[in-house]
């Protein structure tokens, strides 16, 4: 498929009941091309007096009685199915937009608008298959639950996959009957006003969706506050997660959901295949930019192999192609913003003051737009910044190890617990390994492998719940359990 270089933008405003809105304030934002940091378009900024429009409307829509209170479970399936249906209509589109506005190569940024169809396909079929269970209770009743939507569901979301990071949280979301107040990040709200559009044409009611571009402290924060909304579910940093859990102590005590980041570790035995595994690594960490928050961003590897695989690691780095994301031969384009791009430098000095070794890369690409060559630093030990502390950049810390005990107390030295991997062809060891790491994916002989069936969250500092699978439904569901007095039971 090939890209609509610089596509047109179609929608800037604010989406609410099905209609698109200035914001309150009469501010926009301006919305930049990290290729070139110039401006794309502004949109209209969202504050807390759209967050509150946003909210009663889908109060209203959530209302016993409405249309969506009253839609057959099966109709909401048929709803995300046309969704999905739209979405892969205008595939060439949305994946030309996500590149333009989140400069991820186009052919990933098809990857990622085919899983959003699938994770769509995969909730519509559950729509009418999410129910409760009648219980053998003791005594003269007859008890059954019910799995009963949440209510209005606050939705906030983060710029490494866009319209991904949308329907994981909109899918499960509606094939529960919820509604939906969700904000994009500000540095890419582009291709979730355009999915709003599709909201519209596939014949969701008004109110259902609603999405508030605007910033995190306002916007955001507005809507983690709101004592009409019941539940929230994000992903973004481990610090924002702290704010908005607190934000939910303080008001309304909402329900919850969070994906944060991730250190998370990429072991690799000396049995493995060295290539496999040198390619499996690199992937881990540069894939996305390094943006990805299950990256392999701590490569460890044993000792008896450790030099060779540095300078597989060092030579792939070196032949990553960097540059214009439109362009099908490219593997990497800018990071986010200026922000992502600064944090990333500083890393890398650290890096270099620390004592790691410097084997590719460890600079800026070029003065124009956000990009960083792909780095690969070898020598890192646990206590280097680098090794702790979450980069979300390309680049490659290699640390030795020489067991698997000793690599098993490393691994799991972090607050995060997102993912892991481990690439052994000894099956005890791969076992052991997966039981042992504290992380909610682990992956064995490959990594990042994320489907719509696999449940997907962290342990420790890196969340709370599970978003995909069955699981993610728990998420957006009140258990309800109805005890009726007979005048006999029978078995
Ligand atoms: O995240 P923020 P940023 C990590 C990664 C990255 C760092 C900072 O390490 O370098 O976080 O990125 C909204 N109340 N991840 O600054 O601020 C914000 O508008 C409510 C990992 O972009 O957490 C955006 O929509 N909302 C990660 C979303 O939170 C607030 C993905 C994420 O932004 C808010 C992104 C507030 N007070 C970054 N402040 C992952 N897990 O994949 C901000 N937001």
């Amino acid at each position: 498929m090939e890209p609509i270089v610089n596509p047109e933008v179609k929608y800037k405003q604010i989406f609410i009941n099905n209609e698109w809105h200035d914001s309150v304030s009469g501010k926009a934002f301006p919305v930049l091309n990290p290729c070139t940091g110039e401006k794309i378009c502004d949109v209209q900024e969202g504050d807390k007096a759209d967050v509150d429009k946003a909210v009663a409307v889908a109060r209203a829509a959530f209302k016993r009685g409405s249309p969506w209170r009253t839609m057959d479970a099966s109709r909401r399936g048929q709803l995300l199915n046309k969704l999905a249906e739209l979405i892969e209509r205008d595939l060439q589109y949305i994946s030309s937009l996500e590149t333009l506005d989140n400069g991820k190569p186009f052919l990933e940024a098809v990857e990622d608008i085919l899983v959003c169809i699938k994770v769509l396909r995969y909730y519509a079929g559950w729509a009418d298959k999410i129910h409760g269970k009648t219980i053998p209770v003791d005594g003269q009743y007859f008890t059954y639950t019910r799995h009963e939507p949440v209510g209005v569901c606050g939705q906030i979301i983060p710029w490494n996959y866009p319209l991904l990071m949308l329907v994981w949280k909109v899918g499960p979301a509606l094939a529960c009957g919820n509604t939906i107040v969700l904000k994009p990040a500000e540095q890419t709200p582009l291709t979730a006003l355009y999915c709003a559009s599709l909201v519209k044409e596939a014949g969701f009611p008004p109110g259902v969706v609603n999405i508030v571009p605007g910033y995190g402290p306002t916007a955001g924060a507005a809507i983690t506050e709101h004592m009409n909304v019941d539940k929230v579910a994000f992903t973004g940093s481990t610090e924002v997660g702290h704010l908005i859990m607190q934000a939910a102590g303080k008001s309304n005590l909402k329900r919850v959901s969070l994906e944060m980041g991730g250190k998370s570790p990429l072991i690799i035995f000396a049995d493995a295949d060295l290539d496999d595994a040198a390619m499996w690594a690199h992937a881990a960490i540069m894939n996305n930019h390094g943006q990805n928050c299950c990256a392999g961003s701590r490569t460890f590897v044993e000792e008896a192999i450790y030099d060779a695989f540095v300078e597989k690691a060092k030579y792939m780095a070196e032949n990553r192609i960097v540059g214009d994301p439109y362009d099908a031969v490219t593997q990497q384009g800018p990071q986010i913003d200026e922000e992502q791009l600064n944090k990333i430098m500083g890393y890398i000095e650290s890096a270099k003051k620390e004592g790691a070794k410097l084997q590719s890369g460890g600079e800026r690409l070029g003065s124009k737009g956000y990009f960083v060559k792909p780095t690969v630093f070898s020598d890192v030990t646990d206590d280097m910044k680098i090794a702790k502390e979450e980069i979300f950049g390309p680049v490659q810390s290699i640390i030795k190890f020489k067991d698997a005990s000793e690599v098993i107390e490393r691994a799991n030295r972090t607050t995060y617990g997102l993912a892991a991997g481990v690439i052994t062809k000894d099956i005890n060891k791969a076992l052991m390994m997966a039981h042992s790491l504290e992380a909610g994916s682990v992956w064995v002989n490959c990594y990042d492998i994320v489907t719509p069936q696999t449940p997907f969250g962290g342990f420790k500092m890196s969340g709370h719940g599970r978003e995909l699978g069955e699981y993610a439904l728990h998420e957006y569901t009140e258990i309800k359990t109805v005890t009726i007095k007979v005048p006999q039971k029978n078995s």
